[in-house]
């Protein structure tokens, strides 16, 4: 008998993983990000149930992975999204306008790490939907362009799932964030709607032992941030881009300490991140 290479016997653990995966009754999507040298590729399912879905961002690539989902407005096409990721890109991230014009997001990640894994669930109407990392690689190409996109179809059936049952609400409002003052620590499901007109996101920080909120403004206020030393906070996670009337499912594990929620995501008319129009809150986690 012929014996089979390693790299048949992992091929074939990998088929028959993915084969029982579905035959447990695998509810959710799992889109993973690979790369072979300057180029990405994004595999995921191409269609999925509407309803309730949660969603597995996996970064099996070098780079750190941002990916972000979102709903196409009918008979949008790729090369149209893409046009105004462009115009996005070429605002330095400050006009969403034509971007928010064409797709609603439903949810994201801000920074999946090489190796790790980002989850969150969501709502989904039928519809196609775009899922794609937002930036540029070092030498200035956007990320769209080199493999970092794809697209799946929501079909009317259902899924019949039904969604978590969240410990914590957290609204973000044009501009707000409204959430408990105080948050139990460990691994809690949170509850993210967007009530505003805007598209926002929630990013959560932790306040450095010693320091306060007051620090946390000051440092903002600085004229250089960059040469005010390092932030009195740290990022411990949090959900992109939701778009308005949309909301997302997120678990959380946060120690005690004092933190802040924030939206950085830019306000095109008023020419100012939302956290500087009010969508920064101080929790305590305890
Ligand atoms: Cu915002």
């Amino acid at each position: 008998m012929k014996t089979l290479s390693k790299s048949t016997l992992f091929t074939l653990a990998l088929v028959l993983g993915a084969a029982s995966a579905q035959h447990a009754g695998h509810d959710g999507a799992t889109f993973t990000l690979s790369q072979q040298g300057a180029k990405f590729s994004l595999q995921g399912p191409a269609q999925l149930a509407s309803g309730y879905t949660s969603f597995t961002l996996k970064n099996t690539a070098q780079a750190p992975f941002t990916p972000v989902i979102a709903l196409l407005k009918a008979g949008v096409t790729d090369a149209q999204v893409k046009a105004a990721l462009g115009k996005l890109m070429a605002s330095h991230g400050e006009d969403m306008t034509a971007i928010n014009n064409i797709a609603s997001f439903v949810g994201g990640s801000g920074g999946v790490q090489p190796g790790a894994t980002f989850e969150f669930g969501a709502n989904l109407d039928a519809g196609k939907y775009v899922v794609f990392g937002f930036g540029a690689t070092d030498d200035g190409k956007a990320l769209y362009d080199v493999g970092q996109y794809g697209t799946f179809t929501v079909s009317s059936a259902k899924s019949g799932v039904t969604a978590p049952k969240a410990a914590v609400q957290a609204t973000l409002q044009d501009y707000k964030v409204v959430l408990p003052a105080s948050i139990k620590a460990g691994k809690l499901t949170w509850q993210v709607s967007n009530k505003g007109a805007e598209t926002h996101h929630l990013m959560l920080m932790r306040i450095a032992d010693g320091k306060t909120m007051k620090d946390v403004e000051a440092f903002f206020k600085s004229e250089n941030p960059e040469q005010a030393g390092p932030p009195p906070f740290e990022d411990v996670g949090g959900l992109e881009t939701v778009s308005k009337g949309r909301g997302a499912f997120v678990n959380f594990d946060l120690k005690p300490g004092s933190y802040f929620a924030a939206c950085f995501l830019p306000s095109a008319t008023k020419h100012a991140p939302h956290f500087m129009l009010g969508m920064m809150t101080p929790f305590e986690v305890k």
